[in-house]
């Protein structure tokens, strides 16, 4: 057995730490050699919903389970923490603008930066889940002065995961058949899901699914537009599928364990494929070691994915445009 690690998670009441945390507990974020210490971070007004889960948790018996704190204080929370998954956000409410949906959260990813680079271990590893996630990540990794800011990210493995099961469906073949799927950008409707470096079988996408106007047209708009065809038919947005992911994205940083040579994460850019520097974007990575992540820069890029992927840097550059002057 390895030492527990300590693993923040805020918004630990909400509907995603719901189905997060059991699976924390359960060794599915860190393996099954790794005990964990997991501190729920909520408003003082959900505390009281945070200390029922540790009720539930506690009576999962989990055996990786070595310990649980609830607390509303930040420098609490991230306390000598080594993972911090930043889930907690503040929804868009009635007549929110998307700008003041990025002012709101702004204030508070300022806040958990700040926790964070005061509080938690040195070599913390952060991954922003709350939305607007990019530059909710961005913000937090501003105020990374004693940690690194390369180890904050944010989560696009979700519409990862969400391409590779249309793809699957569509050529009838296994998810686990489908590599170096990688979703460029934003986590927003301008995503793109790159499908021209991904194999089925280790055969090109283009050359088993020859249907290019699905690819453009249907396959593109379901990855886009998944959350809200989520929020429309439950009636509440992605949960439990966005707990599997955030555990999918850690698992992978920390082990390197991905789909082919390489996956999606949220890292800031380091100026490839003419992505402004320190922008957070979605990027193909490679793992190569645990906990170590270097983008994949010389993929060759078509005209029609160029324009795809400067639309959606161009939405995250007006997105960090909006929050400037807050950091
Ligand atoms: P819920 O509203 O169910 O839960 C959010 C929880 O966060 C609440 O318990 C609330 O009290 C808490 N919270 C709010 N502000 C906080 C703060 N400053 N500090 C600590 N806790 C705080 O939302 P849920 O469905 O769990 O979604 C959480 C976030 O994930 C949202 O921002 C949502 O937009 C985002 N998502 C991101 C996805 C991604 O792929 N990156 C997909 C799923 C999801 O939509």
């Amino acid at each position: 057995m390895n030492a527990p690690m300590k693993v923040a998670v805020t918004g630990a009441a909400g509907q995603i730490g719901y189905s997060l945390l059991f699976r924390i507990a359960n060794g599915d974020l860190l393996g099954p050699d790794t005990p964990v210490e997991i501190h729920l971070v909520e408003l003082p007004m959900a505390e009281e919903a945070a200390k029922g889960v540790v009720m539930e948790l506690e009576d999962g018996a989990f055996p990786l389970l070595a310990g649980t704190k609830v607390t509303s204080s930040l420098d609490e929370g991230f306390g000598d923490v080594d993972v911090a998954l930043l889930v907690g956000a503040r929804p868009r409410g009635p007549g929110m603008e998307r700008a003041d949906l990025l002012q709101a959260n702004g204030t508070i990813f300022i806040g958990q930066g700040q926790a964070i680079d005061a509080n938690a271990k040195e070599d913390v590893k952060v991954v922003v889940v709350g939305n607007p996630c990019n530059t909710n990540a961005w913000i937090a990794a501003a105020n990374a002065k004693r940690t690194n800011p390369a180890n904050y990210t944010a989560m696009t493995r979700l519409d990862q995961n969400r391409a590779i099961a249309q793809l699957s469906k569509k050529a009838g073949a296994s998810v686990t058949s489908i590599e170096d799927l990688v979703v460029w950008g934003n986590h927003s409707s301008t995503m793109f899901p790159n499908w021209f470096d991904a194999t089925i079988n280790g055969n090109p996408i283009t050359e088993v699914i020859q249907d290019e106007s699905w690819l453009q047209g249907e396959f593109l708009t379901t990855v886009q537009k998944r959350g809200a065809a989520i929020i429309q038919a439950r009636g509440k947005s992605s949960a439990a599928s966005a707990a599997n992911a955030a555990l999918d994205h850690t698992f992978a940083w920390a082990t390197g364990a991905v789909q082919g040579s390489m996956t999606s994460m949220v890292v800031p850019s380091d100026g490839s494929y003419g992505i402004p520097e320190g922008l957070m974007f979605s990027f193909p990575v490679r793992i190569e070691e645990p906990w170590k992540y270097s983008i994949i820069s010389d993929l060759e890029i078509n005209a029609y994915a160029q324009e795809k992927i400067a639309a959606t840097r161009d939405e995250l550059v007006a997105e960090r445009e909006a929050v400037k002057g807050m950091v």
